[in-house]
């Protein structure tokens, strides 16, 4: 049984008021400006990699210089031009694995890895490495670097398959699932012991981060109802991790689990974690840095500067948004946050609409990768913003969505939500075909 929904007939009465010449938006259509000031006209694939337009001359100048910060690739010492790379790394510069800004690709079919994507390893007991977060596992760390330079070894071989499973739409129709399926060899050639948890996580797209890093810390944590107060089945709560710079636990943001505090803090542990690129943040056991402050705040401004595409203009957008709230869909994927003060000015009281609220939700057994990251369970994942998310295969043809890039197309994607979202996918799987297509036409149009 449906709610009744009195909003679209409001909507279909204004339009019909409307004249003939006027703008064909009904009251749903998505925001022409979901970053604000910093938003682009671009459906092309080079449409996350624009700088914000409202950046001042000296910012836009060192927006650049951090573009080529992250378009570097890293090489073995000695060399004259980015030396340092490894010993031990996943890939060699950070577009190599954030692809025009955007995602990776998944590997396609059984085989290797491919170094987009990386592991995440930890074990149940022992010391973290920071405190209240994951411990590292003899060996290997938190992460497996499954390449290196010639005179050391990749900490393992890691090989992706596919488990194929079907769901049935409640109109008979059906959709193929896929999740994938890790095997780690050891280089001794042996299995990853049986303790060990592992998670595999996907690059996710660059733009519009300087944003979410402006949304004052409290407007975050409001959104959170850890107790589910309001009876809605979703609580979502915020991440409480190390910050390395700060020396304490603060409200985390960015990463799949919402393990890291700021974009400073994750270029750092990107360089240092996915390059073997010691920093002033994360120095090399005797204090010895890859990189200069310089090249690494460069990559840092580049990821808080980057433009928020605007959506394309789409007439089923409309109907599409009104299913995205009266599904619940809107209940995470939060779609308007208002941006405080940053160092920045661009990005200093915007408001967005980045269809997020960066608190982490539990999404039920099928997502769950069973690794607990600070206060996220192995069920829990940050509700990843939505913005230009209908771009992603403009960008990179055959990527992927939800942390491990399993799933093929926004369909799939939507399908996999359990947990708390298990409402909003029951409302999607149930709905006609008609209304799933017009929510995945507003999802292609943003
Ligand atoms: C080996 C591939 C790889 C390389 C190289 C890499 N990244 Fe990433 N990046 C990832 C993955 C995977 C994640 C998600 C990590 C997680 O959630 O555990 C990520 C996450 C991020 C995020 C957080 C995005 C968000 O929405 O939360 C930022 C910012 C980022 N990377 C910036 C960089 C920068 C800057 C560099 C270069 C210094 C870089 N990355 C290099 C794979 C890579
Ligand atoms: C309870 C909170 C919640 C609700 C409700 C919810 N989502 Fe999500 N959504 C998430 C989280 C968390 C993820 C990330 C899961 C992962 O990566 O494994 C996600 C991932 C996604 C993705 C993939 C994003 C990417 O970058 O790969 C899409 C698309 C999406 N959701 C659309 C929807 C739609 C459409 C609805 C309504 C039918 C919906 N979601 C309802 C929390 C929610
Ligand atoms: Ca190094
Ligand atoms: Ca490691
Ligand atoms: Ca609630």
């Amino acid at each position: 049984m449906r709610a009744p929904r009195p909003l679209p007939l409001i909507a279909a009465l204004s339009l019909a008021a409307c004249d003939a010449t006027s703008e064909p938006r009904g009251d749903f259509a998505p925001s022409t400006t979901p970053g604000g000031e910093t938003t682009i006209h671009d459906r092309t694939s080079q449409a996350y990699m624009q700088p914000a337009p409202n950046l001042d001359p000296e910012t836009l100048e060192a927006h650049l210089d951090g573009d080529l910060a992250f378009e570097a690739e890293f090489v073995t010492r000695p060399a004259d031009i980015n030396p340092g790379l490894g010993p031990t790394y996943n890939n060699v510069g950070c577009v190599r694995c954030h692809v025009r800004d955007g995602r990776g690709m998944p590997a396609v079919g059984a085989g290797p890895l491919r170094s987009h994507l990386l592991v995440r390893v930890s074990q149940p007991e022992g010391e973290p490495a920071a405190p209240g977060g994951s411990v590292p596992v003899e060996g290997l760390g938190l992460q497996i670097q499954d390449q290196s330079i010639r005179d050391a070894t990749p900490e393992a071989t890691v090989t992706v398959t596919w488990r194929i499973s079907t769901v049935d739409y409640a109109d008979g129709a059906q959709a193929e699932l896929q999740a994938p399926e890790l095997s780690i060899t050891l280089p001794d050639g042996s299995p990853l012991p049986a303790h060990v948890m592992t998670s595999l996580r996907q690059p996710p797209p660059v733009f519009g981060l300087g944003l979410l890093e402006a949304v004052p810390e409290a407007d975050v944590r409001a959104l959170a109802d850890p107790d589910d107060a309001d009876g809605d089945g979703i609580s979502g709560r915020p991440n409480e991790v190390w910050d390395p710079e700060v020396g304490a636990s603060v409200l985390g943001r960015f990463g799949h689990k919402a393990n890291t505090s700021n974009l400073r803090v994750q270029a750092a542990a990107a360089y240092f974690n996915d390059m073997g690129i010691s920093s002033s943040i994360f120095p090399d056991p005797d204090g010895a840095t890859d990189i200069d402050d310089e090249t690494l705040d460069g990559a840092v401004v580049y990821t808080r500067t980057l433009a928020v595409p605007a959506p394309a203009e789409s007439a089923a957008a409309s109907a599409g948004a009104e299913h995205f709230r009266a599904f619940g869909c809107a209940s995470c994927h939060v779609e308007t946050l208002v941006t405080g003060r940053h160092e920045i000015a661009a990005l200093s009281n915007q408001t967005i609409h980045p269809y997020t609220d960066l608190l982490l939700h539990d999404l039920g057994e099928g997502l769950a990768d069973g690794r607990p990251d600070f206060v996220a369970t192995g069920r829990e994942w940050r509700t990843p913003p939505l913005w230009g998310i209908g771009l992603t295969h403009t960008v990179l043809p055959y990527s992927g969505f939800l942390h491990d890039a399993r799933a093929r197309t926004l369909e799939e994607a939507i399908l996999w939500h359990g947990g708390e979202a298990e409402k909003a996918r029951e409302a999607f799987r149930t709905a006609s075909a008609p209304e799933r297509q017009a929510l995945i036409g507003f999802l292609q149009a943003l």
